[in-house]
């Protein structure tokens, strides 16, 4: 988890004009600050305390999404300024994509198609063959690469001990429809009392 001293010091204060809600380092994972409307799609999104990519992805699920699917280019930026404060902050973000399943067959948590990829050069490299790195991320502005690139790593809630790594979840629920209009139920009741009082 990210020490309280470290969360209280990223930066929310920069973006909590946006509607965001901070939550106490509870000792499990939760919602940091959202949700976050993306106007280029209608999803919502949501920052996680810092955590594990299958522990963040679960919490994701509960919410009824799961980690963020990068579809394109804007997305992508999308997601890393929100996300970072426009770089201000320094945060890994765990991203949707994973090939836990199988080695080197890379897979959204959403079950969405593969079409659209970011990864940093050299990457993904399962840290040069040392480990087995199932899980992309997002450098942190400060850390690693750049921010607008991904990289494969272990499962863990920090990058090497040195920055948190957040989970972003993003919901693509269909939208409800609008209820029905109060002045057509007004009109309806309108034409019932008519053709009961034209009988009468
Ligand atoms: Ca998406
Ligand atoms: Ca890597």
């Amino acid at each position: 988890m990210v020490p309280r001293k470290i969360s209280s010091a990223l930066g929310f204060a920069a973006i909590s004009s946006l509607g965001f809600m901070s939550s106490p380092d509870a000792g499990a994972v939760t919602i940091l600050s959202g949700p976050v409307l993306n106007q280029a799609n209608g999803h919502t999104y949501y920052l996680l305390t810092s955590d594990t990519w299958n522990a963040s992805n679960l919490f994701a699920q509960s919410l009824g999404g799961n980690l963020v699917t990068i579809n394109d280019v804007a997305e992508n930026a999308w997601v890393s300024d929100i996300f970072t404060a426009n770089g201000t902050v320094n945060r890994a973000l765990w991203i949707g994509l994973n090939d836990a399943a199988q080695e080197g067959t890379w897979t959204w948590a959403s079950g969405e198609p593969v079409n659209y990829l970011e990864w940093d050069s050299g990457q993904p490299n399962s840290a040069l063959g040392r480990f087995d790195e199932d899980y992309a991320h997002f450098w942190a502005p400060g850390y690693g690469g750049n921010r607008f690139k991904w990289n494969d790593y272990l499962d863990g809630s920090t990058l090497d001990g040195q920055v948190p790594l957040h989970g972003v979840v993003e919901i693509s629920l269909t939208p409800v429809p609008a209820p029905t209009p109060v002045w057509s139920i007004a009109a309806a009741l309108f034409s019932a009392l008519r053709i009961r009082a034209a009988r009468r």
